[in-house]
């Protein structure tokens, strides 16, 4: 029942950015205007869900897609680095003992024929009063080890400026 309380579920629609926009693509080819994401963030007894549901994306892609730390703005590199439960003291973190999907929040994807993906994670943490603010969708799967791997802004492809929202409600207050 509590778990049911504090669940909360944000959908958002991709637009260009402009002050206020709740999703924000940068690469319109890949994920165009209109296309729509909902996220669920789900803490249970010290472990957390996260759902991360597309719409109107291209069909039959991959996309790489993490839980980010700040914000979605006019530029891909805004929405900073990857959340890490345990921060790696170098950045940007390349390091597999950090750059994790127990350490992070990986939501990657394929979308169907239609472009509708869905992935989910779940992590034994939760985002507390930690700064999470966005979901980013990057353009290629995520690559442990790789340079290009750690969905660094140059490849991002859009991002929901309010990842999972019970966080965005806190930094609202
Ligand atoms: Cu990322």
């Amino acid at each position: 029942m509590l778990a049911l309380l504090t669940a909360a579920v944000l959908t958002a629609t991709f637009q260009p950015y402009h002050p206020g926009a709740d999703a924000v693509t940068h690469v319109p080819e890949r994920v165009p205007v209109g296309a729509r994401a909902s996220v669920m963030s789900l803490p249970v007894g010290g472990r957390t869900a996260v759902v991360l549901l597309v719409t109107g994306l291209r069909p039959g892609s991959h996309y790489g897609a993490h839980v980010h730390v700040r914000p979605c703005g006019p530029r891909p590199a805004d929405s900073g680095p990857h959340f890490q439960h345990v921060p790696d003291p170098v950045q940007p973190s390349v390091d597999p003992a950090y750059a994790n999907p127990r350490n992070e929040v990986w939501l990657d994807l394929t979308t169907d024929a239609a472009g509708t993906g869905i992935a989910s994670s779940v992590v034994d943490w939760t985002f507390a009063d930690r700064p999470a603010a966005s979901v980013v969708l990057h353009e290629h799967h995520t690559q442990v080890g790789g340079s290009a791997a750690r969905g660094w802004p140059a490849s991002d492809s859009a991002d929901t400026p309010r990842g999972p929202p019970s966080l965005y409600k806190r930094r609202r207050r």
